[in-house]
C-alpha cells in the first residue's frame, strides 16, 4: 500500500515525549512494503534506491498498533501508531477511507 501520509512524532523511542522542535508536521509519500513503512520525501519509484533519510524515517511496524487518533482533533483523518519500541506517531492521511485503509494494513503485519 503506499500514498500520502503526513506524520507528528509524539514519542519518541521509549515512550519519551518528543521535545519542542521536532513536533512539527511533515509530509511523506509512504509505503508500507513487508513490516516496514517507508516514509519518503519524494513519490515512489520503484527503481529508486532508499537514501540515507528514507532509511533513518523508516518505521518498523511489526508488532505495532495503530488506531484512530480519537484524541486528537485539530486535524481529521488522523491516526496514532505505537511501535514495538513505544514511539508513538500521528499520521494524516488524505481521506477517511485512506486513513481506516492504512489501520487495517498496519494491523495485518
Ligand atoms: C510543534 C508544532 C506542531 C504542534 C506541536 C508543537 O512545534 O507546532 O504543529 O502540534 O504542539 O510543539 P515544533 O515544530 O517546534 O516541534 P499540533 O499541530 O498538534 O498543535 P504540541 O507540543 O502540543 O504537540
Amino acid at each position: 500500500k503506499h500514498g500520502v501520509l503526513t506524520r507528528k512524532s509524539h514519542a519518541d523511542m521509549d515512550g519519551k515525549r518528543t521535545p519542542r522542535g521536532r513536533r512539527g508536521w511533515k509530509k511523506f509519500y509512504a509505503v508500507l512494503k513487508g513490516t516496514i513503512l517507508y516514509l519518503q520525501k519524494d513519490e515512489y519509484k520503484p527503481d529508486k534506491d532508499l537514501s540515507e533519510v528514507d532509511l533513518k524515517n523508516a518505521v518498523r511496524v511489526h508488532h505495532a498498533l495503530a488506531t484512530r487518533a480519537s484524541d486528537y482533533s485539530k486535524r481529521p483523518n488522523v491516526l496514532k501508531l505505537k511501535t514495538s519500541d513505544w514511539r508513538v506517531f500521528l499520521f494524516q492521511a488524505s481521506s477517511e477511507e485512506e486513513m481506516m485503509s492504512w489501520i487495517l494494513r498496519i494491523n495485518l503485519v
